[in-house]
């Protein structure tokens, strides 16, 4: 069984046809984690709940809200429960849920699959160019400095090999967002999982608003080279 984790924050008009599309995949399950979002949508999943008994789980958060801690508990429970393979999944159909089954499939030689939009080249529609140059950036990087040798190491799509999974240190994940994710693959490449990347072509949101901005990456990214740089400049001369 392949549970898919989708945290949502006011996604009300993606998330029925994405859970649809997902469960059209058989021996998926859905496990919806919302953060109290103002626009309903933890209620539509209640409905999708009640729509495919068995298949899909809500898990209402409250508290403090955040991707990562999303993540962090929606993962964990994933742990309690008996699936073989645990996926994760933006829920504003950026990654479409049509990839699952390469995904999935390339878990038979790997303990970890990113969804990735930096194999042939860049397969990212609609963003503007210079967050394209960002995140490219970025994710060189995030290789140069951690040795990961994946080329989209900050994908949020990415489907896990329970054991793999469940060796992470969640609970001691510190960031949130980008950071998050690189510090979970991190981690996991520490404890020598082996790390697999199948191509998609990433669309930006179709509906609703980006919760996350390009300027966490390019302040996480940037600011040692900024200092290094303004340190340099201002040497004595
Ligand atoms: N549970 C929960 N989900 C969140 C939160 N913030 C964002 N999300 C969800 O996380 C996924 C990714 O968020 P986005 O806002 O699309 O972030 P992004 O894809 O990095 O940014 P864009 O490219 O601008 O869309 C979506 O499914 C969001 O609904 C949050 O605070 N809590
Ligand atoms: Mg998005």
């Amino acid at each position: 069984m392949v549970l898919v984790v989708i945290p949502t924050y006011n996604e009300k008009d993606n998330l029925p046809d994405l859970v649809r599309a997902v469960l059209a995949h058989d021996g998926t399950r859905v496990m919806v984690v919302d953060d109290q979002s103002p626009d309903g949508t933890g209620q539509i999943a209640d409905a999708l709940a009640v729509e495919f008994p068995g298949r899909v789980d809500v898990m209402h958060r409250t508290g403090p809200r955040g991707l990562g801690r999303s993540y962090v508990d929606g993962l964990r429970r994933a742990l309690e429960g008996d699936a073989a393979l645990i996926c994760q999944m933006d829920g504003d159909w950026s990654h479409d849920p049509k990839y699952l089954p390469a995904m999935i499939a390339a878990c038979g030689t790997s303990d970890v699959v990113i969804g990735s939009r930096y194999l042939n080249g860049v397969s990212v529609v609609n963003w503007p160019l210079q967050r394209i140059i960002l995140s490219a950036f970025a994710n060189r990087y995030i290789r140069a400095v951690t040795g990961l040798r994946t080329m989209d190491c900050t994908s949020g799509y990415r489907c896990w090999r329970r054991e793999a999974l469940a060796k992470l240190p969640l609970d001691k994940v510190v960031s949130d967002g980008y950071a998050f994710l690189v510090e979970m693959l991190f981690e996991a490449h520490r404890r020598g999982a082996q790390i697999g990347e199948v191509p998609i072509i990433f669309v930006e949101r179709r509906q609703g608003v980006s919760k996350l901005s390009g300027g966490v990456l390019l302040e996480s990214c940037l600011t040692p080279w900024r200092l290094r740089l303004r340190s340099l400049r201002r040497s004595p001369s």
